[in-house]
């Protein structure tokens, strides 16, 4: 069995916010092994700011599954705790699974970027990597240099991002 560290992004901002990161946390817990689950972060809305402030965290952990396999179960668990894609991008939504990191893999397929696009963008995501993995070292992708999750933190600006819950 070939087992491979993957880093998971948490997110909602809908209904009751700390129940749904939960339930995420549940069904992960089938999948990555062992989970290891970041603090809770109350962060501000940023790409569309026209809507209620999130909750935030990261888990990482030991996969069996493919990247394409791992993907679907994120997707199933959006869908299952009442996820629809109706809204706008970037817009309101009950839970937001994102896959950010795969080992030190390069992923672009019309499905699935990894490393995570906007990952090192978003210290609603950086901020909580960086509590369970700030020495990750995130692969060259897209022109960004390879670099450890406590680098990009330290040039993030994180004004908006608190502590909610451990
Ligand atoms: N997710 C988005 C858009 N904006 N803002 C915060 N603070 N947290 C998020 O998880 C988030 C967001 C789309 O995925
Ligand atoms: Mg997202
Ligand atoms: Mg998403």
């Amino acid at each position: 069995m070939h087992e491979i560290p993957v880093a998971i992004g948490l997110g909602s901002n809908l209904t009751d916010r700390m129940r749904n990161l939960n339930f995420a946390i549940d069904r992960l817990r089938d999948h990555l092994h062992p989970l290891t689950v970041s603090p809770v972060f109350e962060t501000l809305p940023e790409l569309y700011t026209d809507q209620p402030p999130f909750l935030n965290a990261c888990c990482i952990g030991y996969t069996v599954l493919t990247p394409r396999q791992l993907l679907s179960a994120l997707q199933d668990a959006e869908r299952i705790a009442g996820r629809t894609r109706s809204g706008p991008r970037f817009g309101p939504r009950e839970l937001d699974l994102d896959l950010l990191l795969f080992g030190d893999q390069v992923i672009e397929t019309p499905q699935l970027v990894v490393p995570h696009p906007r990952l090192r963008e978003r210290a609603f995501v950086v901020v909580p990597l960086a509590e369970i993995a700030p020495a990750w070292e995130i692969p060259a992708s897209r022109g960004d240099p390879s670099e450890t999750v406590q680098e990009v933190l330290s040039r993030l600006d994180t004004t908006g991002v608190s502590l909610f819950a451990e």
